[in-house]
């Protein structure tokens, strides 16, 4: 997907330089995805539109060439990267809602997998919603989560996971809390490509998000009902 040729990118059409930042992101040059997304955001696009439509679907086409063996670690590394330059421009705006924090999520990516781009994603959006959002990385074991949820005593805790091997220690975190008998101090929600409604209820979750926009709506409700339930046995 290469072109070596300069392209000057504020010439192009919105169709085009979307088109162009998929191609940049497979070819992982920052430079020129913090250029586009600059563009598209002085033409009046929403930060939320240059997210999904240029960033996402961009990194889901580098995902099938990933599978497929056509890209490789280093290479999906740098396309990771580019992704990430393009995040952290929209983040604050995303951000920017100057709404009443609406509660607290602790999350993080579980013991053994690296992959952070999703929750990166998850946490601008739940930001975006007016949630306070305590970050724990990626790599957690579980002492990890549990010693997050005591200092931030968040409402949700949110876990991650990308690959097959991993999502399975997503119960080992619930079984743990079960075992301290705080499991349903939280509301526990999980995500990443490779899960399921099924897997979510398996593991004990309270729910699983498909993706960011549907971590805020589950995150709203299920706090709304949590009140209510609270107010109720008042
Ligand atoms: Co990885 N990788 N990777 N990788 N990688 C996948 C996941 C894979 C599906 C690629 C493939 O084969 N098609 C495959 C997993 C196969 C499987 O398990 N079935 C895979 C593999 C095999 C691996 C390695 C093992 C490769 C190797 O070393 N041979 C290795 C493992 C490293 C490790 O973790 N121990 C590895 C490494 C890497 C990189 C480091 C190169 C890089 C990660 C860089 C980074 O994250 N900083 C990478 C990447 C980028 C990917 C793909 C291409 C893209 C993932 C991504 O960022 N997607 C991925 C292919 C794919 O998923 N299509 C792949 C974009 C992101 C916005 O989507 O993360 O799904 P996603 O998040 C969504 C939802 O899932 C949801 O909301 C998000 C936003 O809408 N969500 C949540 C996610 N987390 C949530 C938490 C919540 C709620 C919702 O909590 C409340």
């Amino acid at each position: 997907m290469s072109n070596d040729e300069d392209i000057d990118l504020s010439a192009l059409s919105d169709d085009e330089l979307v088109e162009q930042m998929h191609d940049d992101l497979y070819d992982g040059l920052q430079e020129e995805i913090r250029d586009a997304v600059n563009i598209l955001l002085d033409r009046g696009w929403a930060p939320y539109d240059i997210l999904t439509k240029a960033l996402v679907e961009g990194m889901r086409i580098v995902g099938v060439d990933f599978r497929d063996g056509i890209l490789f670690v280093p290479e999906v590394l740098l396309s990771a990267n580019a992704m990430k330059a393009g995040m952290s421009i929209l983040r604050p705006l995303l951000a920017e809602t100057g709404a009443p924090k609406v509660g607290k999520m602790v999350i993080g990516t579980v013991k053994g997998d690296i992959h952070d781009i999703g929750k990166n994603l998850v946490s601008m959006m739940m930001e975006g919603a007016g949630f306070e959002v305590i970050d724990i990385g990626i790599n957690n074991p579980v002492e990890n989560y549990l010693a997050a949820l005591e200092e931030h005593q968040p409402d949700i805790l949110g876990m991650s996971a990308l690959l097959t091997t991993t999502m399975p220690y997503m119960k080992v975190v619930i079984d743990e809390m079960k075992a301290k008998g705080i499991r349903d101090d939280y509301i526990v929600l999980v995500g990443g490509a490779p899960l399921n409604e099924e897997f979510g209820e398996a593991v004990g979750a309270d729910g699983y998000c498909r993706d960011a926009a549907v971590a805020v709506e589950m995150a709203k409700d299920l706090i709304a009902r949590r009140h209510n339930q609270l107010a109720g046995r008042a």
